[in-house]
């Protein structure tokens, strides 16, 4: 069970998601609650402000502290122990390492920005980590963050369909997947690698390790530098760029 609680001044952008989505089974089935929190409930003054315009002159708004200051007090239990999160374009990039360390927190909770900048004192003051899903101009943090809850929530035990099919995640196992066919054997004259119709298991296990190996060093030669190869991978690595199979 895994409790996100999300600070947005658009809280109505994550209802389609949450409610159309394998995610959807998980908040019904108990295992995943997600918790909106409109930030403009927790201003004070007439007008209800969450931005103001930046101390020193300059263009573009600048999203106020005291009303996340007063939603997190609010909502985030006091200890500690539950993970601050600002969604933001200067956070550290989303890998699945981090997707995996959150997999394991009781709860989560995320800070949608809307803003050109948010005052410098949220950052030292009321946060613990600062994410970023990748180097792309977004108008705000809240489709950020429902990458985060759909990327954590299908690691909870029990996520439909979860099993064991997230243990072989490309970025789990350091590698990309290679080629998948089905049914038919032959659509037009297109046909299904022999291999994967001789029955033999032991050939096909090899020729799905050659394949996966053979795309990653062609399409992510980087991701290979961090995983464990054995000395047969290395092996097949060594053919594959000899034979420059992979024009
Ligand atoms: C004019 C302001 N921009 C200067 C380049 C800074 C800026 C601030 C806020 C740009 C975009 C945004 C809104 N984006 C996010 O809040 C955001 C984001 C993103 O834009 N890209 C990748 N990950 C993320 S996480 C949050």
């Amino acid at each position: 069970m895994i409790v996100f609680d999300i600070l947005s001044v658009f809280p109505e952008m994550f209802q389609s998601t949450l409610g159309n989505s394998l995610i959807k089974r998980s908040i019904d089935n108990g295992l995943v609650e997600v918790n909106l929190h409109n930030i403009r409930n927790y201003t004070r003054d007439r007008h209800r402000t969450t931005d103001d315009t930046p101390y020193g002159g300059g263009g573009g708004m600048v999203m106020k502290v005291e009303p996340v200051a007063n939603a997190l007090k609010a909502i985030v239990p006091t200890g500690g122990k539950t993970p601050v999160i600002l969604l933001s374009p200067q956070g550290e990039t989303l890998k699945q390492k981090i997707v995996e360390e959150l997999s394991q927190c009781s709860r989560v909770v995320l800070i949608c920005g809307h803003y050109e900048g948010i005052d410098e004192r949220i950052r030292e003051h009321l946060i613990d980590r600062e994410i970023s899903i990748g180097d792309y101009v977004l108008s705000g943090g809240e489709l950020p963050a429902m990458i985060v809850v759909d990327s954590v929530s299908r690691l909870v035990p029990g996520f439909v369909g979860n099993s064991d099919s997230v243990l072989y995640d490309s970025f789990s196992t350091g590698l990309l997947e290679g080629p998948h066919y089905t049914r038919p054997r032959e659509y037009e004259n297109w046909g299904v690698p022999e291999v994967l119709l001789s029955g033999h298991q032991k050939k096909i296990d090899e020729w799905r390790r050659r394949e996966s190996l053979k795309r990653t060093l062609q399409r992510r030669p980087d991701m290979l530098k961090q995983v464990d190869l054995t000395e047969e991978d290395k092996r097949m690595i060594q053919e594959l760029v000899g034979d420059s199979e992979l024009v």
